[in-house]
């Protein structure tokens, strides 16, 4: 064990050290070293190489192998989605939503404007986002492959991915928020037990903001809400008014709840406020009182929105009996909150103090039934792990893996321990083992961990700094996501794989639980051109539609002819089915650029504004004559 690995180990089982941050953290924050903190050990470098040698085997996949898992990943301020394959680590796909992508013509083609939506103009609302969250829809508390969302925290969008086609088909701003953060869907519905699968998802405010946002200079007027989207329509059904804020959310397995982490409930506008408290709060929203009291009409709406509101604050909270939100306390800036897979507790991770708070659902749910008094007592475990505790995974077997910012470790502990520690037995040793990690981690997930079939194989963990791990490329270094083997008593740091940045969340799954389609139906496409007959042009006044069909190595009609001052919208179809023949379509000085997968229809429209020979092509490596895949655009003066 290193220095760093025993010292910590001390101040973890020392409970008399238990709020020892809670005093030195605003003198840290004030300097340098708690923002970065970045120390670095030596010793602690060279246990891991030494440990990595036996699992390496297991993730080096040979030519041709698959992977076992899909990893979906955000991509932080890139704006994007990202599939991975685990435990090999290679980035497989990325999907755009947010943010234009020329690949794939994402925010140039008709199709993908729509999704993303546009000004009056025609051109994007938005070309930025930062994506944190990732989770895949439900049921029976497994993936079951039909969706994934993402947040854009800067524009308050959620996104949602379709699992057949890895595309993304909808994407919904969030009315009287800023700063969407967390986001988590429901596993089942919480009264009717036919509903097994998500039909919401959760979005938490993480900002607070005037309502309605008229530029008040007074922020104890502000307001955080927290949203509920329809998983099908992707509408937002409906927002809960609360006191503080909103962090990161987490849902239960019954459907009953859905609790969001409140680093500020001092309701501060800066930093040094934002901690003054040495308590904050897990706030639990009980989602069918909510949704009968928006039945029932207790709601109001803020502004242009018709989004119902109701009323979750504490002072209108008082009753448990009637409660629509409970709010537990929590110390001390807490982050990440995650749900156990065996449906029994939330898990806090309280950043600014040294602790993990485990919070017992069905004493969370006795207190909405009047049973307790004091929702507090539904804390089991509050419990010391190392400095800077932000996100919390599982193996299935009682362990929890929780991250520590601070100190550069995953802390591995178990939740039963835990509970006994706190409950008096101080001989009860929770901590069963640390690994440094390279360096900073932030999230942290393991295999199938969000399901209540986590398999405690592998665990990845969000490094935000690589420092010397990578070849230097410049100022800006790659993220690091480690794979740790967890299948052992101990963990054991088997690869680094470098991102680029920078991801925050991701799940893990088993590979079976999905099924892509491998080719695109054309009932998906109104504006299908199902055969090459159905190509050629027409003309309406000045507009004109040129419908083409693209198959190896041509495309159909091979030449068109146009005015200067045309609107054009053209309508390719990829009319081969052979799986991964993908073709490309570039238009040189008129900005466009997208592929066609088998049998996807895209259409783009734009302005023929000036005269000349323009050759479109394809650019997607597709036939011994894909050089000679090209056309004429004739516009004449
Ligand atoms: S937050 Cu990034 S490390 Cu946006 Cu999930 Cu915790
Ligand atoms: Cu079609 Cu290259
Ligand atoms: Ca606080």
């Amino acid at each position: 064990m290193s220095q760093d690995q025993s010292k910590s180990q001390e101040l973890a089982q020392n409970p008399a050290r238990r709020k020892f941050l809670n005093t030195t953290a605003l003198a840290g924050l004030s300097g340098a070293g708690l923002a970065a903190g970045l120390s670095l050990s030596p010793a602690a470098t060279t246990t891991a190489h030494a440990a990595a040698s036996d699992s390496a085997s297991k993730v080096h996949l040979k030519p041709g192998e698959l992977d076992e898992y899909y990893g979906l990943w955000s991509g932080g301020h890139t704006g994007d989605f990202r599939v991975l394959g685990i435990p090999s680590g290679r980035e497989l796909l990325r999907v755009p939503c947010f943010t234009p992508d020329a690949l794939i013509g994402w925010g140039i083609t008709n199709e993908s404007k729509a999704v993303m939506g546009t000004k009056p103009d025609g051109s994007l609302e938005f070309t930025v986002g930062d994506t944190h969250h990732t989770h895949a829809s439900y049921k029976d508390g497994n993936y079951d492959g039909r969706y994934a969302w993402i947040n854009d925290k800067i524009n308050s969008r959620i996104a949602r991915i379709r699992l057949d086609y890895f595309i993304c088909d909808k994407i919904t701003k969030l009315p009287n928020v800023q700063g969407f953060h967390g986001i988590f869907p429901d596993k089942r519905d919480p009264v009717d037990p036919k509903v097994n699968y998500t039909t919401r998802v959760f979005c938490g405010g993480e900002f607070s903001i005037p309502l309605p946002n008229v530029g008040t200079e007074d922020h104890t007027q502000y307001r955080s809400l927290f949203s509920c989207v329809d998983a099908e329509t992707m509408e937002v059904r409906w927002q809960v008014l609360i006191d503080g804020n909103c962090d990161l959310v987490a849902t239960s397995f019954d459907g009953k709840l859905a609790a969001s982490n409140q680093y500020n409930t001092e309701m501060g506008a800066r930093f040094e406020d934002m901690m003054s408290a040495e308590r904050d709060s897990c706030i639990f929203f009980n989602i069918a009182r909510i949704e009968a009291a928006v039945k029932a009409g207790k709601f109001k709406t803020y502004g242009a929105s018709k989004v119902p509101v109701v009323d979750g604050t504490k002072a209108s909270n008082k009753d448990p009996k009637t409660a629509l939100v409970g709010y537990v306390s929590v110390p001390k800036n807490p982050h990440g909150v995650n749900a156990s897979p065996d449906g029994k507790y939330f898990i806090c991770a309280g950043k600014l103090s040294p602790t993990a708070t485990v919070i017992e659902l069905t004493k969370v749910l006795e207190w909405f039934d009047g049973k307790m008094a004091d929702i507090d007592k539904a804390i089991v475990a509050e419990v010391e792990l190392g400095l800077g505790p932000l996100h919390t995974a599982f193996d299935g077997r009682g362990n929890a893996y929780t991250t520590l910012f601070l100190d550069s470790q995953v802390v591995k502990w178990n939740v039963d321990a835990a509970i006994k520690f706190h409950a008096g037995d101080t001989k009860s040793q929770y901590v069963v083992d640390r690994l440094d990690v390279h360096y900073q981690p932030g999230h942290i997930n393991a295999t199938q961990s969000e399901t209540m079939f986590a398999d405690g194989k592998w665990l990845a963990v969000g490094c935000k700094f690589s420092k010397d791990r990578y070849l230097p490329v410049g100022p800006m270094h790659a993220e690091n996501e480690q794979l740790i083997d967890i299948s052992g008593e101990k963990m054991v740091l088997v690869a680094d794989h470098p991102v680029r940045p920078e991801p925050h969340d991701f799940i893990m799954f088993r590979r079976e639980l999905l099924s892509p389609k491998p080719i695109y139906q054309h009932e998906e496409f109104p504006l299908a051109v199902t055969k090459v007959e159905d190509a050629g042009v027409t003309r309406n006044g000045n507009k004109v539609t040129v419908k083409m069909a693209s198959y190896a190595p041509a495309f159909e009609p091979r030449e068109f002819k146009l005015k200067v001052g045309d609107e054009v919208t053209l309508i390719l179809t990829n009319l081969d089915r052979i799986e991964d023949l993908t073709h490309g379509f570039a238009l040189p000085d008129h900005n466009i650029n997208f592929i066609v997968n088998p049998q996807e229809t895209k259409s783009v429209t734009f302005k023929a504004d000036k005269p000349g020979v323009f050759w479109y092509y394809c650019t997607h490596f597709c036939h011994a004559l894909h050089l000679e895949m090209r056309g004429r655009m004739i516009v004449e003066a």
